[in-house]
């Protein structure tokens, strides 16, 4: 149905009347029986048939006579290469044809000339351009920064969580953890733990343009204030129902995106493994490639949908970089860890050309926009996130970019856009998504506290940690009902002013 709409936007009236509705019907099925659902491990046989925002090479298309003929006086190898498309990423072909029109037959070889000059400096060529960068091997300390210490080498202790709070009251010890959680250094201690919830840092932004998500995780331990005590919403007290545990930081290779995000998959697996959810706290975007990909190691490749938060599309390719934060959902397809039609996004609304939509609507991927929002309202566009959230997989892994929100609410980030989500929109979905579902990992990225003078970003970044700490209490407990909200802290009770007492 969507593809036939398609179809009538793209057909002028005019032409229209010479077809049937019925003919166009017809076509539009043939063309969904050729683009079926991918199956789990397998890559979608669309994703590479357009790369959204590039102009691809096609070859030219109705070329005027008068230029076919100027171009026949050409030789051959020039006049393939303008037939063939790749200059028009140098020169609009009507732009080209408008010069060559003025233009003497020496002129017109000229322009060509630089056409394939200009072409030939932005390809790579081998033997000029550097493919490799080599590290040092000799480096006596090459894997100092991922080796762990052998057991032998620690404390005598049990296996188990390890309290850091002096006092009988909580961890007021002034170590800073994640929720103020004890901490796990190894996956005996998550099993003699029972742990539900393991919490990772992941201090990596070398894939981001604007720096500082590094201090995420640092600065989410440090304020420790929104991550305790009971929400108000459901009268849950996330930290007494659940065993959460602070898993320390993922080592990083402070220079290479590439290094680090192998260490990241492997202490996300280890976790996984246990049963525990991890949470994994960036760091930028690129985490969400060895995030994902180390749940689809545990629970099956194509097994797991993904709610991705973002204001930015993140389907990036065809960069110099693999992966970089702009990239990740592209890597996770493409090595079918995630079928398209399993990618739920919300929030977007950062500047993208159609062909990104385009793109995405033929490999039948889910967006919501803010233009979504603003014609349906947030009500109606949670409800469908939460309704395909669970519609076609068991399980659910929820990646949350803070830049989702308003930079009012969330000045800390690298990438902010105008016109986002509330803390009071946020809120909600993130409790709903990590309590209706079954939740087999989470992510906060893109907090970036330096670019915030004040503690509000990463207040919102804790207090949505807080809300699917919530979320996945209710769902220890049996809580799954859809919107549940407490009773007891939503209505007073001494009246019957809403009318709903019996
Ligand atoms: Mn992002």
């Amino acid at each position: 149905m969507m593809k036939l709409k398609t179809l009538l936007l793209a057909t002028s009236w005019a032409a229209l009347s010479s077809f049937s509705v019925q003919a166009l019907q017809e076509t539009a099925e043939k063309e969904e029986v050729q683009s079926p659902p991918s199956l789990p491990g397998e890559v979608h046989s669309k994703i590479d048939s357009a790369t959204p925002g590039l102009m691809p090479v096609k070859p030219l298309k109705d070329v005027p006579e008068d230029i076919l003929a100027l171009l026949d006086a050409l030789p051959e190898a020039k006049r393939e290469f303008v037939l063939s498309g790749k200059g028009a990423s140098v020169l609009k072909p009507d732009l080209m044809y408008e010069l060559m029109r003025k233009a003497s037959t020496q002129e017109v070889e000229q322009y060509v000339d630089t056409m394939l000059t200009v072409y030939d400096q932005v390809q790579y060529k081998q033997g000029r351009d550097t493919d490799q960068i080599t590290l040092n091997t000799d480096s006596e300390n090459y894997n100092t920064w991922r080796v762990k210490r052998p057991k032998e080498l620690d404390p005598e202790r049990e296996a188990g969580p390890i309290s850091l709070g002096r006092y009988l009251g909580g961890g007021r010890s002034g170590i800073p953890t994640f929720a103020r959680s004890p901490v796990a250094l190894s996956p005996e201690d998550l099993v003699a733990g029972e742990v539900d919830v393991a919490i990772l840092g992941a201090p990596l932004d070398m894939g981001s343009g604007w720096r500082d998500a590094i201090h995420g995780p640092r600065a989410m331990r440090m304020l420790g204030r929104g991550t305790g005590g009971a929400d108000v919403s459901t009268m849950i007290d996330p930290g007494k129902v659940l065993n959460i545990v602070d898993y320390g930081d993922a080592a990083i290779d402070q220079l290479s995106t590439e290094r680090s995000v192998q260490e990241v998959r492997d202490r996300v697996r280890e976790i996984a493994e246990t049963g525990a959810i991890p949470f994994i706290i960036g760091g930028d975007h690129s985490l969400e490639y060895p995030n994902v990909a180390a749940i689809a190691d545990v629970y099956g490749k194509g097994k797991v949908g993904v709610v991705h938060f973002d204001a930015h599309l993140d389907t990036g390719r065809g960069r110099v970089h693999l992966l970089d934060h702009g990239q990740p959902i592209y890597r996770l397809m493409k090595e079918a860890h995630v079928r398209p039609e399993d990618y739920i996004q919300v929030g977007l609304r950062a500047h993208y050309s159609k062909s990104y939509y385009e793109w995405e609507r033929e490999i039948g991927m889910h967006y919501h926009t803010m233009a979504e929002v603003e014609r349906r309202g947030w009500d109606a566009v949670m409800e469908r996130v939460l309704q395909e959230a669970t519609e076609n997989t068991e399980f659910l892994y929820v990646s949350f970019d803070v830049d989702v929100l308003d930079p009012a609410f969330q000045p800390g980030t690298g990438t902010p856009v105008s016109g986002g989500l509330t803390m009071r929109e946020a809120i909600p979905i993130v409790r709903r998504l990590c309590a209706e579902t079954n939740l087999v990992g989470f992510d906060i990225v893109e907090l970036a506290p330096a670019l915030d003078t004040t503690y509000v970003s990463t207040l919102n970044a804790n207090s949505l940690m807080f809300a699917c700490l919530t979320g996945v209490a209710m769902h220890k407990k049996g809580i799954t009902q859809k919107g549940f909200i407490s009773e007891l802290s939503s209505e007073h009770g001494q009246t019957d002013y809403y009318g709903d007492k019996k």
